[in-house]
This record gives structure tokens, sequence and C-alpha cells, in this order.
């Protein structure tokens, strides 16, 4: 195994210490094969074509001088002719498809449960938020009530679920027309996506369209590849995504401000430790419910354990966490750590962000690896049990007793970090609205008005995952902490927010630390944290509402693209990343990724991407590796839209109202002594 610098590897003290006993104990992670195995440079340009059996072909780099050679050109090109353009968008595409088919695929599993649970055909779920599920009802046009006028009588939750779940299921194979909550986005959006011809017409064309013109000999044109791209990523974003949310929100309850803890510290010695893994919530809400269950509780303490802890991990923790307050063991590249401690006593996972080497490491500790989706299994896992709704609390049970089971099996030594961090997670697009207006006058217009004053400069998606080819964590924590700095607040979702949450950032004290005065004179006022944890990789859909809402609100312009506000994922891997990212772009987002950049094997889709998109989008891509600079990449366009809508001076008054006020301070101090 090659030595490891840790503090190159990771930030978080945790994840350095559990690397050291790794080390000791002879167990490899994804940190040592990091090490030993670089990226290959031609596949990290996007400039590998593999989609027919005549390559693979790989283009080279274009050379670094003016003009090319008709000889150069043809050196830059696959055996069938296809540029580099057409090689790199091609690649490029196939993620923002793989990306959308993962998110919509999750939504469509929640959407037939929701069904079932309609239908009284399920076992420990109900429909929990009624409220929410009148008023997604109203937006797919089903009827809350029976008759009209002085005689409609309210029609009861499980009759509006079986209208409604239906109604959204089809949306998945809709062939024609345009998905629903299209309409949800700001008007001149609307017309931006019609006259572009890329309104998603259902969730599943548009990644059968996408990879059916990136087969080989088809769409070879990068503009027309991008342009569905967008139509597919928008079929995510405005789709698949905001579907999921929704439905668990009614089904799950929607989240509000909920304390939690967050990092491996959240694990117990003396208790059975169970972490679920992976991104849908489902099978996890009734391992919530069956682990506060006597029997089960009783059962743990037969096998000498002091009860049941349940940790998430990923995008699962975000979902109970929210929801429950269940505790975060960690993100993404902390998965082989949590069972490394030695007193994970079952982790169990769905479907994506699960490494396959979890199985390796798992078996030389006492781990139980449990599989329990039928799309993801595991070779090497330690057994599979399947995720049935209809009989999900008796699964979920059964996956308990596995657990419990295992306790007396530890083996020694099992060391728990003690990191553990307080965090106000919760923060759904409405209760952000609630919380700057009461549930009465509730609107995003507080948050516009403290933007117009200059108090907020602006607002910040800062999202996404880990990559092990930066340092863990790092560029999360160096940019929000350089946007707070600079009256900037941030929303954050994913591995993201949970790093957030690792250093204490999704607290209201932290405001008073890391804001700029203005942000910091709002975050105190309204009590809420200055980086707001907004849910899951699925919950970005609730980042496009709370813009949305800002758009409506009044007084920042009439679309997305007007904002002052920038996203980013600092620290992206997945597929998923890149199909958020360009819904993003596509909703009008000025969108910047770190790490590395995935088409730079082509300069004129990189430019184009990089540019020309933001003339016909309003939006566009960014890449820069370096998170300070990167957050003033962000600031810059910030500054560049508060100007455009003419507010630029008003930030200039309340930073010299500041200044004065600390001078005046500084007076009165020295007055009184
Ligand atoms: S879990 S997609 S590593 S954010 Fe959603 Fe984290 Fe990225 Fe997976």
């Amino acid at each position: 195994m090659a030595e490891l610098d840790l503090e190159k590897l990771s930030v978080d003290p945790a994840t350095q210490e559990l690397l050291k006993k790794a080390a000791a104990e002879g167990i490899e992670t994804i940190f040592d094969r990091a090490k030993t195995m670089k990226p290959c440079p031609i596949g990290a340009e996007g400039a590998c074509c593999r989609i027919c059996a005549q390559g693979p072909c790989r283009v080279p780099p274009p050379k670094k001088k003016e003009g090319e050679t008709e000889g150069e050109k043809k050196q830059r090109m696959g055996l069938c002719g296809a540029t580099a353009e057409t090689i790199v968008a091609r690649n490029f595409a196939r993620m923002v498809a793989a990306g959308t088919a993962a998110h919509s695929d999750h939504a469509r599993g929640v959407a037939k449960l929701f069904i079932e649970v309609a239908n009284g055909r399920t076992q420990g779920y109900k429909i929990k938020d009624v409220a929410k599920l009148k008023r997604v009802a109203r937006d797919w046009d089903v009827a809350i009530t029976d008759g009209e006028g002085d005689d409609a009588k309210p029609r009861t939750p499980e009759a509006i679920a079986q209208e409604l779940g239906p109604k959204v299921l089809a949306e998945f194979g809709q062939q024609q027309g345009e998905i629903n909550y299209v309409r949800r986005a700001p008007k001149k959006r609307q017309e931006i996506w019609r006259k572009l011809d890329i309104v998603p017409r259902g969730v599943d064309i548009e990644v059968v369209e996408l990879m059916h013109r990136t087969h080989m000999g088809v769409d070879q044109e990068y503009h027309n590849l991008m342009k569905q791209s967008s139509r597919c990523a928008l079929a995510d974003g405005w789709g698949g995504s905001m579907i999921s949310t929704d439905l668990q929100d009614i089904l799950f309850g929607m989240p509000v401000p909920i304390a939690g803890e967050i990092n491996l510290g959240v694990l117990k010695e003396d208790y059975v430790n169970v972490v679920m893994h992976g991104h849908e919530p489902l099978l996890p809400e009734m391992l919530f419910v069956a682990s506060q269950e006597p029997e089960m509780i009783q059962y743990a303490q037969n096998k000498g354990a002091k009860g049941i802890q349940l940790a998430g991990m990923c995008c699962s923790a975000n979902e109970i966490l929210m929801r429950h307050g269940i505790p975060v063991a960690g993100n993404y590249l902390q998965q082989e750590m949590a069972i490394i401690t030695g007193a994970v006593d079952a982790m169990v996972v769905d479907v994506q962000c699960e490494m396959q080497a979890l199985a390796n490491v798992a078996k030389c500790y006492h781990t139980k690896l449990i599989t329990t989706d039928d799309r993801a299994k595991m070779e090497g896992a330690t057994m599979h049990i399947a995720f049935d709704e209809h009989h999900a609390l008796d699964v979920a049970r059964q996956v308990l007793r596995e657990a419990i089971d295992n306790f007396p099996n530890r083996k020694a030594p099992v060391m728990i970090p003690s990191s553990k961090t307080p965090t106000v997670v919760g923060f759904s697009y409405e209760t952000i609205q609630y919380l700057l207006g009461g549930s009465i006058r509730g609107s995003y217009y507080t948050l516009n008005d403290n933007i117009i004053n200059g108090r907020v400069r602006g607002v910040a998606g800062v999202v996404g995952c880990n990559n092990c080819r930066t340092t863990h964590d790092s560029s999360h924590l160096t940019m929000i902490k350089e946007l707070l700095k600079n009256d900037v607040i941030v929303l954050t979702t994913g591995c993201s927010a949970m790093a957030a949450g690792k250093y204490g950032l999704l607290s209201p004290e932290s405001a008073a630390k890391y804001c700029g005065p203005g942000l910091a004179e709002v975050c105190e006022t309204v009590g809420i944290p200055p980086v707001l944890h907004m849910g899951a990789c699925v919950d970005n859909s609730r980042i496009l509402m709370a813009a949305t809402a800002c758009v409506k609100a009044g007084g920042l312009g009439s679309d997305i693209s007007d904002l002052p506000a920038a996203g980013a994922a600092p620290e992206w891997m997945s597929e998923k990343a890149i199909a958020i990212g360009q819904y993003f772009v596509a909703s009008g987002v000025y969108t910047l990724f770190g790490v590395t950049w995935p088409t730079t094997g082509s300069e004129l889709l990189t430019d184009y991407l990089f540019k020309g998109i933001e003339e016909e989008l309003g939006g566009k891509w960014d890449f820069e590796p370096d998170p300070e600079l990167a957050a003033k990449k962000m600031i810059a366009h910030i500054d560049a839209k508060r100007k455009a809508l003419g507010i630029d001076k008003a930030r200039e008054r309340v930073l010299m109202d500041m200044e004065m006020r600390r001078t005046m301070d500084a007076e009165a101090a020295a007055h009184e002594h």
C-alpha cells in the first residue's frame, strides 16, 4: 500500500483517524487506489470514443497554436470521421442521460409506492403531509373537493392520491406535449424553453432519445447534441427530481428545521450500529419505524447491546436526517471509513454512490453488507434482502434482526472517532418562505428586499459530491466560507451539505463567525444558519423552486437568469452532477464545477458551454479547480447581475453604512473609556 499524506487526503479529522487505522490493519481504500491509479488523460478530456467496435478511438488534444492543417485535423478524428467535438459532446450527453435516468428511476419508484399507499396496499406507510398533498394536487389539476361552491365536500387524502398518483406516473411514459412542472417556472423561462424547443415531452423519452442520438452514426453536430442534453436534463430537474421531492414530502413529511448530528462520532460502541447508505428513503423510513419498536429494542438488548443506533450515509442520510433527525455518519468518501471503525453491524445499501469496494472492506471486519434493491446487487455482499413496499416493515425488521444478530460478532479493535457536530437542517423551499414571512404573509420578498438593499449580496447553491482526486471536503468548505464572508447566502444539498455540517456551518451561530456584516445581521434577525441544508441530490429541485419564488416575489428581474445567483459543485464526481449542472444552466444559472472538466478534449464545445450557450439559455458552465478563485468568479457573476438590475449602488451604501457604524462604535467605545 502506498504511503498516504493524510492532510492532503481529507480535512476531516475522523476520516484521517480511520485512514491511519486502515493503514495499520492493511486495509486498502479508495484513497490508496487513487494514489496508484491515475485517470486516463484522454478519457478525462472526454476524447475517447468507444461507442462502436472499431475503436476505441482516441482523439489527441488540439495543438496549442493558431490554425490547424487538414492533416492535423484528420489525426483528431475517429475511424468513422467523428470529430473531437462530436465525440466529446456524445460523452458529455451520455453523462446527462445517465444522471437523468438515475434521478428519474428513483422518482418512478416513489410514484409507484405513492399509488400503492393511496390504495392501502402497503405496510407501514401513510400519507403524512396532507397540506402538501393538496398543494401538489392543485398543480396537477386534481380536485381536492367533490363538488363546487357551497356544496363542495373535502375529498379524503386517499381519494386525492388515487387520482394524483397515476397522473404523475404517466409523466414518465408521456410521448408528447410538455411535462407538468414546466408550468412552475417563471413565464419568461418557459418562453425561452419553448422558443428553443427544449421543453421535455416526458421523462423517459428524453433519456431514450439522447441515448439514440449518441449512438454510432446518428447526431453529429455538437450544438444539436447539447440542445437535447438540455431537454433531457430539464426532464430531470423539473421532472424526475421534482416529482421525487414532492411525493416523498407527501409520504414522509415535508422537512422543517430539525436538529441533528454529523460525522462518524455518531456511531456508538455499545449499540447495534446500522448505516443506511444510498439515495431512496423508502426502506430507511421503515427502518426508523422498526428501530423504535420495543420488541426490536429488547431483541438488541438480549444480544448484549444497549439499543439500536441508526445512521445515514450519502443522500439517504440527508433524507432521514431532515425528516427524523437521525444522525449522519458521513458523506461519499467516508463510506469505507464507517466499516473500518469496526462498529458497524450492518451497512444497508439501496442505489447510487455505493462503492463496489465496500464488499472487500466489509469482509475484513464483521460488518454485514446488505443489498436491498433488485436493481443494485453487489458481488461479495453478505446477503440480499429485497425491498418490497407491500411488506416494507417486515423487510425492515428482517434487516434489523440481521444487524442485531451480528452485534456479538464484533472483532476488536473498535475505534469510533470522537468527531461529531450539531447541525440544524430541513430547509425546504416552503419552510424558507414561512421563516421569511410567516404562514400568512410568507413570501420570498423579505429575501429579495435584503438582496436589493445589499445586506445579502446574492445567493449561491453549493452542492454535489466528494471526489478522491481532491482533498476530501476542502473545496466545499473553502468555497462556502469565501461566499459567506462576502455576504452570499448558501443553499446546499448532497455531500456538500454534509461537509458544511461537519464543520459547523449548518448552525445559526456560524453566522456571526463566518459571514460578512450584512448577511450575519439577516441570519441573526431571522434566526437561520447562513448555509441552508435543503436535502438530498433530488432536492436540488427545491433550489429551482426557491429561485422561481425569488423571481415571482418581485424586484429582481423577470427570470431566474436575472437573479444575483450562482451554482457550484466544487468536488463533483457522479454523472448525476452533470445532469444537475446542465438543468441549472438550462434554467438560467451560472454553474461552476471544480476538480476536473469532462469536455476539454474539444475547445469548440468547451467554449460553447462556457460562453455561447449563455446567449441562448441565460446560464452557462464554468470550471475552476481552485475553490477560492471559484468563489470569487461566482461573486463577480453575482455583482454583474446586481449591476444589470441597478442594485449595485445599494450595496455600496450598505457597506458604507456598516463602515460608518464601526467607526461610530469605535468612537463611542473610546468616549466611554
Ligand atoms: S450522494 S451523487 S456523491 S452528492 Fe447524493 Fe453525494 Fe454526489 Fe452521491
